[in-house]
């Protein structure tokens, strides 16, 4: 029987998105740890050497929910992300890209440029949960792709934590290899304003939107898992 309960308008439908940071892994216990200065510098170079993966990752799903994009006008705004994870121009400096920030991030905990890039740190459940994201984007229609990284929303907060408390905690850490948090905040920010235009315009019947919901809540377990896969790697 054909459901016809109202839809939300886009206030409460963007309310309701938001209203899941809750399930966000900012709240992880790992998390929690990690910015309290109670993680040792081993279980920070663990965080570091797996996260790289889902970073490897990002471009790479981009890519996959570019491919089902048949508006140019959508690739025109979708392409930033992949040029600012994989670097632009001459690749130096500032145009290196998130994932060479992120090698910096990696030497400044004490992790080579090589062994951060072998990805042999990264364990099963890691690795499991960001494969699961590129395989979402390769099959889901590209407005669920696009839905899916709006657990960007409450990413700003979380780096704003990491660059407030990690120069505190562990003032071991180079300041500079820290430059990734401080260039995701104003990019998170600004992809957030087309995903969230693209999931308001394309979620409109209350099934839909309840979908969206749904595929954000897969998004948030997905980051979830990986901490809980990087707290059992790397116990207190
Ligand atoms: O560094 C992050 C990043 O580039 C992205 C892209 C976006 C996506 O497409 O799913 N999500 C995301 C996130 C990044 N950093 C995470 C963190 O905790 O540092 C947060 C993560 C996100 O909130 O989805």
């Amino acid at each position: 029987m054909a459901d016809h309960t109202l839809a939300w308008d886009h206030a409460e439908f963007e309310n309701r998105l938001r209203d899941k940071g809750t399930a966000y892994h900012i709240h992880h216990a790992f998390n929690v740890r990690l910015n309290s200065g109670e993680c040792s510098p081993e279980q920070v170079r663990g965080w570091v050497a797996n996260r790289f993966y889902y970073q490897w990752c990002i471009p790479i799903k981009d890519a996959a929910v570019m491919s089902n994009m048949p508006d140019r006008a959508h690739r025109r705004l979708w392409i930033q992300r992949m040029l600012d994870h994989d670097g632009h121009d001459d690749f130096q400096g500032a145009n290196a890209g998130g994932m060479e920030a992120w090698t910096r991030l990696g030497e400044a905990v004490g992790i080579a440029r090589d062994d951060l890039w072998s990805l042999k740190a990264v364990v099963p459940g890691v690795r499991f949960a960001c494969d699961a994201y590129v395989n979402f984007a390769r099959h889901a229609p590209w407005q669920e792709g696009v839905c899916s990284s709006l657990t960007e929303m409450f990413a700003p907060q979380i780096h704003k934590d990491r660059l407030v408390t990690w120069p505190v905690h562990y003032p071991w850490i180079e300041s500079s290899g820290l430059d990734y948090f401080r260039s995701r905040i104003p990019l998170a920010s600004r992809d957030v304003e087309h995903g969230l235009k693209v999931t308001l315009e394309h979620f409109t019947t209350r099934a839909q939107q309840q979908r969206a919901l749904d595929i954000l809540q897969f998004k948030l377990d997905l980051l979830w898992s990986m901490l809980d896969a990087i707290e059992k790697a790397y116990p207190a």
